[in-house]
């Protein structure tokens, strides 16, 4: 009897334990590892296949190219660094060269926690195969990377940088090497980076939100606000800003001020704005985060956002989350964390419609 007692409990908890998507979504685990997944972006980084594929940073120093093959997913290694890869940014640094290439950040030497030297570097595709080289090195990690049109003085896009170092960097491309197009200090460690507001939106984890913005050729940082618990992730535009924090709560960052929108009951690691349910008006706003759920809030036509949805669920804590089109899946939610899988999060709802 005790044993089929035991059998129960473990059947149940493997049943309990599967990944799965609400009606009218769908969940893919789109590559399964024994890593920690620290960050994900979706962008055009193989310029022979059509299309988006995925970038995906590891705790053992892989970044991995994931991509969409018929129903399945084909896999390759972009690059293995000797250090723990946290986040990754991708956009058309270089013109000349198709699609888009890569930035990814984190330690120069081992892990996230070891307390070394912070690293970034550049990846591309070429005919030969992945390309990628460091740009920049820190006395401490880097956890946070964007791209955008940080520097106005330059032609195309460059990248920032923020870490440990209290500070914000703009590396800017200049042929096949890499400058510092300027720096300026904001008094906390940083723990994710987004293009927005008038320049670039940083959140800290002492619980500041800082926005960093080009004044002539120098940079000037300005603190909109503090909260109680270590921000984590961002995502912003030229109209606001949204941030998870270490508290559960998702907020909204809006003509000066701070809005709650939602509240988990543990740590956050999602801040996604995009179009992901083409039955409902306006666009989305996703989060994801230590409870493994993906919840996606509907902003509709007015601005506060209606009742969060938990969509999708998956075993273990997530660490990122981003949105981006995928061949064949259309709009797609991808997370990662702790689990070591790479999750597709999509809704279905209109594949069914006349
Ligand atoms: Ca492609
Ligand atoms: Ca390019």
């Amino acid at each position: 009897m005790r044993h089929l007692i035991w059998l129960g409990c473990s059947l149940l908890v493997a049943c309990t334990s599967r990944p799965y998507a609400e009606s009218g979504w769908e969940l893919h685990v789109a590559l399964e590892t024994q890593a920690k997944l620290g960050g994900c972006v979706v962008a055009d980084l193989d310029p022979r296949h059509a299309g988006n594929e995925i970038a995906v940073t590891a705790s053992t120093g892989h970044v991995y190219c994931v991509r969409r093959v018929g129903t399945g997913w084909a896999t390759e290694i972009i690059c293995h660094q000797e250090g723990e890869m946290i986040q990754v940014a991708a956009g058309d640094l270089n013109p000349e060269h198709p699609g888009d290439e890569l930035i990814c950040v984190g330690a120069a030497r081992g892990g996230e926690d070891a307390g070394g030297k912070g690293a970034a570097h550049y990846a591309w595709r070429t005919a030969q195969g992945w390309q990628s080289k460091e740009i920049a090195v820190q006395d401490s990690l880097i956890h946070g990377v964007a791209v955008g049109d940080f520097d106005r003085n330059r032609e195309g896009l460059e990248v920032m940088i923020a870490g440990y170092e209290r500070k914000a960097t703009v590396l800017a491309r200049v042929g096949d090497d890499w400058v510092e197009a300027g720096s300026v200090s904001i008094g906390s460690r940083a723990k994710g980076v987004a293009a927005g507001l008038a320049g670039a939106v940083i959140v800290c984890d002492d619980g500041a939100l800082v926005e960093v913005r080009q004044e002539g050729v120098e940079y000037a940082m300005l603190r909109l606000a503090r909260y109680p618990a270590p921000l984590a992730r961002v995502h912003g535009d030229p109209r606001g800003v949204l941030f998870c924090a270490n508290d559960g709560t998702l907020r909204a960052w809006q003509a000066g001020e701070g809005t709650e929108l939602y509240r988990s009951s543990d740590r956050l690691r999602g801040a996604v704005r995009a179009e992901l349910d083409g039955s409902s008006r306006g666009e989305e706003i996703a989060t994801a985060g230590y409870t493994g759920e993906f919840t996606v809030l509907s902003t509709g036509e007015g601005t506060h956002p209606v009742v969060p949805r938990v969509v999708a669920w998956s075993e273990g804590k997530l660490h990122h989350l981003t949105a981006g089109t995928l061949p064949g899946l259309g709009p797609c939610l991808v997370g990662c964390g702790y689990s070591g899988r790479l999750l597709v999060v999509r809704n279905h709802e209109k594949d069914s419609q006349p």
